[in-house]
């Protein structure tokens, strides 16, 4: 008997990946957690029945959350990252000597659990003395911080269910006030092309370029999320994703990957033209 694990995009539109078995399935306090083995992708976690990540294709997203801002801040000492159970974020983070404190703040802690014993490709880094992990709701976290972070990621779910806070005005106000006064704030964005992810791109698009100074968006290929075009938000006090990359400096730290590199940086941030269009409507309604 095949076993298919299946994500719906639209009515119409349905993806599929083939899986040897069933790893787990745990009901926590705020989600359903699976996990996966297939042949094609590797283990696959899925929470609330969306793709979370898969050991295959993580690297790009991880990469790309990570390293792009990294690459433009001079001077990333401290950093909150919410969500990111799952521990991808973490160990790329800890591949920066300059990184002194990566505060992690994730709702569920079955997930860090679940990842742990299932997904030691992403959840490595967990031990690495700079990092402290914090099982709380993100939101009243950055409620409570002014002025401390040079580096905000926000690696959330999609907008509903418990993700769903993640993408309010008030919350991406209270990043900034968490940020110091060169601070940056990067976050999944969603995908432009199905309908209902484009909704929702544009609608958090719109909160931020409300809240930031600067506002832009990016863009990796991710064949696992839908239409496997995806986009990630850099949000700023002072530094451009673009005129501010120092890409010798980020060249010289040696740091070896699979994605990113300085050149693709600059190119993540040239849009097609209807996600531009899509964008300036989102900013014309702000
Ligand atoms: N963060 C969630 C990406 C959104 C996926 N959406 C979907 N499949 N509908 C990924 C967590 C990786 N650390």
């Amino acid at each position: 008997m095949d076993l298919w694990f299946s994500e719906k995009y639209t009515d119409g539109v349905i993806f599929s990946i083939k899986v040897e078995k069933q790893l787990t399935s745990v009901q926590s306090e705020f989600q359903r957690i699976d996990i996966f083995e297939s042949e094609d992708f590797g283990r696959i976690l899925v929470i609330d029945g969306y793709l979370m990540l898969t050991e295959k294709d993580e690297f790009i997203y991880h990469e790309m959350i990570v390293h792009v801002p990294m690459a433009v801040h001079p001077d990333a000492e401290r950093i909150l990252v919410i969500g990111a159970g799952d521990g991808g974020v973490v160990r790329e983070l800890t591949r920066y000597d300059s990184v002194k404190k990566i505060d992690l703040v994730e709702i569920d802690e079955m997930v860090v659990k679940v990842c742990k014993e299932f997904l030691p490709q992403t959840s490595c880094k967990f031990d690495d003395e700079r990092v402290s992990v914090y099982f709380q709701d993100g939101i009243e976290y950055v409620k409570k911080c002014g002025n401390i972070y040079d580096l905000i990621i926000v690696d959330s779910t999609d907008p509903f269910g418990p993700g769903e806070a993640l993408f309010t005005e008030e919350f991406y106000k209270n990043c900034y006030r968490a940020l110091k006064d060169d601070g940056i704030m990067v976050n999944q964005h969603e995908s432009p092309y199905y309908k209902n992810d484009a909704i929702a791109m544009q609608s958090a698009h719109k909160k931020i370029f409300n809240t930031f100074d600067i506002s832009q968006v990016y863009q990796a290929h991710i064949p696992t999320y839908a239409s496997g075009h995806w986009l990630f938000g850099f949000a700023s006090k002072k530094y451009h994703p673009v005129m501010d990359l120092n890409s010798s400096k980020w060249n010289d730290l040696g740091i070896k990957t699979k994605y990113y590199n300085t050149n693709l940086h600059l190119g993540a941030f040239a849009l097609p033209n209807y996600v531009q269009e899509l964008l300036k409507e989102a900013e014309e309604e702000s």
